[in-house]
């Protein structure tokens, strides 16, 4: 796993209607360096953390209302994630919730749908490649 050298870190979806979430480290002593910007789906509006493909990093699951998509950032530990990558909701998405629902070791999603009222279980099938 990597090394931790910052004591925590602010997450957040960009300004309404931004297509990014925004990454601030924190310094260590109760501040926060200057934010980092990172492209997910239009009207990225609600994110969740877990380790999507189990690498011992933190990832990034963003759901974007204006586009009906879940954007996956894969993180590298250091505070730098990958491009977004895209999959499909069931309109409209407001919520994310991250957890392993079917107990087989690999974190999935719950995503609540406001326009069909529905929550959609996205099941991880990420498969490592060593
Ligand atoms: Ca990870
Ligand atoms: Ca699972």
């Amino acid at each position: 796993m990597a090394s931790q050298r910052r004591k925590g870190c602010l997450i957040y979806p960009g300004r309404p209607g931004a297509a990014r979430v925004s990454v601030l480290l924190g310094d260590g002593k109760g501040g926060f360096d200057a934010p980092q910007h990172f492209a997910a789906g239009e009207t990225a509006s609600v994110l969740t953390s877990g380790d999507f493909n189990n690498d011992g990093r933190v990832d990034l699951a963003v759901v974007n209302f204006g586009s009906a998509t879940v954007s996956v950032l894969a993180g590298n530990g250091r505070g730098q994630f990958a491009p977004a990558i895209h999959f499909g909701a069931a309109g409209a998405p407001r919520a994310v919730v991250a957890a392993d629902f079917n107990n087989d070791g690999k974190v999935d999603l719950a995503v609540a749908n406001r326009d069909s009222d529905t929550i959609s279980i996205m099941i991880n099938d990420f498969i490592a490649h060593q």
